[in-house]
């Protein structure tokens, strides 16, 4: 068989967050998708354990969505969002609002998951300036948080590998403990019991900081590129009391875990607590085109318009903020999401997802299995002297054998398409089982 790479000269090319050294020995190239497939350069067929990179929701190329993208691109393919709307962006707005949780009704477009947290950030100093309440700057992320490669995002990140080589970074972050703890918690099904207490860490940033210094609170609903840390029961409600009763915003950064990834259109809505701010990303096209968002609580934008000094209220956004082609995909993605009653389906599929990962309890070095909504991981103990390489090492026999998962240090996560069949599932546990047998 003929091998694109073979043709490509892959010098040039600098692979985001990747081993480009080891990809460029051997190099792995998808030339197609279809639902939960891809094809690879040398004509096999992959199975998309990953959604993408936790994106693709609706499958590839769902033809729905293929067409809308078409169509705009004939009609309208850009339009400056500086002073200037079109029809497709506003719909969509109306439609974010509409399914948003409570009051979070205002939606100021990004084109990415890190530009929707920049965003989030950008507007929580921003209302507390216009409160009056500007001393109001600092920002509380969390430990092994992931919100994106900006500035902003690395800053209230907490995973010291993404931040080690980019200096100080913004001033004034604290972070949360993580909410993980494999002692307590392996082997959880679902959210764990033991961990909201974790939560109450903020009162002592509270007590050390003030309240009046502190802006907002950012998580992950549950922490996805860390491995899939899901959230202790009774967590996040904490937070939320907490933040509350202090004046400080609460930011969702719900990148992974909206449109679908957790049975409901948001975490807020699977975890019943409404947070002040909700940054999305990736699902929002299903990874078709890039696009982001951040919806506010409706005081939050009308105390910032409604104070403005200037006639331009935010002096904040993106030359391709709202562009028409992320905004036909997004409503044709929220179409089928619809259509397809996709998020219910991945409800109704958790508990296959669950038993299917929980089977490989006890292949050997595994030490976690944990799993939430169309999400799980498999933890496997490092090897000596060797941290993370039992993790690269199952992504690449999976991915030779037909399943891409995403591997992060000694763990491997899956997050396959709403549009998964149980046998894909099946599937993809098989396969990382028959990986975690052969693995030294
Ligand atoms: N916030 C969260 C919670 C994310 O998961 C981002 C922000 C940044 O989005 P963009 O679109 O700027 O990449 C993300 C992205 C992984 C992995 O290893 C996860 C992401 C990106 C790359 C890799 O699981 N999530
Ligand atoms: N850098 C320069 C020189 C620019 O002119 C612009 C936008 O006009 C940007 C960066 C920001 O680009 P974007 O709006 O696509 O984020």
């Amino acid at each position: 068989m003929r091998r694109l790479h073979n043709e490509l000269d892959l010098g040039p090319y600098w692979l985001p967050f990747t081993a480009n050294r080891a990809f460029k020995t051997n190099p792995r190239l998808v030339v197609s998708a279809s639902g939960t497939r891809y094809r690879t350069d040398d004509g096999r067929e992959l199975l998309d354990g990953m959604s993408g990179l936790w994106c693709c929701n609706a499958g590839h190329s769902h033809p729905r969505i293929v067409e809308a993208i078409r169509n705009q691109a004939a009609e309208l393919d850009y339009a400056t969002a500086f002073q200037v709307g079109h029809p497709t962006v506003f719909r969509l707005a109306e439609r974010l609002a509409a399914m948003a949780p409570a009051d979070l009704d205002a939606v100021f477009f990004t084109n990415s998951g890190s530009e929707s947290v920049d965003t989030a950030l950008k507007i929580a100093s921003a209302y507390h300036h216009a409160r009056g309440e500007p001393s109001r700057t600092r920002f509380v992320g969390r430990e092994r948080g992931y919100h994106g490669a900006g500035f902003g995002g690395m800053s209230v990140g907490g995973i010291g590998n993404n931040r080690k080589a980019f200096g100080t970074l913004l001033p004034g972050v604290v972070h949360l403990p993580q909410t993980y703890d494999l002692e307590h918690q392996a082997f959880s099904r679902g959210q764990p019991t033991w961990g909201a207490h974790l939560a109450d860490e903020l009162e002592r940033i509270v007590a050390v900081n003030h309240a009046s210094t502190i802006a907002a609170v950012i998580v992950e609903p549950f922490a996805g590129s860390a491995g899939v840390l899901v959230p202790p029961v009774g967590y996040l409600e904490r937070l939320r009391e907490i933040t509350l009763r202090h004046g400080i915003l609460l930011i969702f950064d719900e990148v992974i875990t909206a449109f679908g990834r957790l049975g409901a259109a948001f975490g807020a809505e699977r975890f019943g607590v409404v947070p002040d701010i909700i940054a999305v990303a990736k699902g929002i096209t299903s990874g078709a085109v890039p696009m982001g968002a951040v919806l506010t609580r409706e005081e939050i934008r009308d105390t910032v318009v409604d104070n403005a000094p200037d006639a331009i209220e935010l002096f904040h956004g993106y030359t391709y903020s709202g562009h028409p082609l992320a905004s036909a995909a997004a409503m044709a993605a929220l179409d089928v999401y619809e259509a397809e009653g996709l998020f219910d389906r991945a409800r109704d599929l958790e508990p296959v997802l669950e038993e299917a990962l929980h089977a490989l309890a006890d292949k050997p070095n595994v030490i976690d299995v944990r799993n939430i909504g169309l999400a799980g991981a498999v933890e496997f103990a490092p090897r000596d002297g060797a941290v993370g390489a039992r993790g690269s090492e199952a992504f690449e026999a999976a991915f030779d054998r037909g399943v891409l998962v995403r591997a992060t240090g000694d763990i491997v996560a899956v997050a396959p398409p709403l549009v998964v069949k149980e046998e894909e599932i099946e599937i993809i546990a098989a396969v990382l089982g028959s990986v975690l047998d052969e693995l030294g």
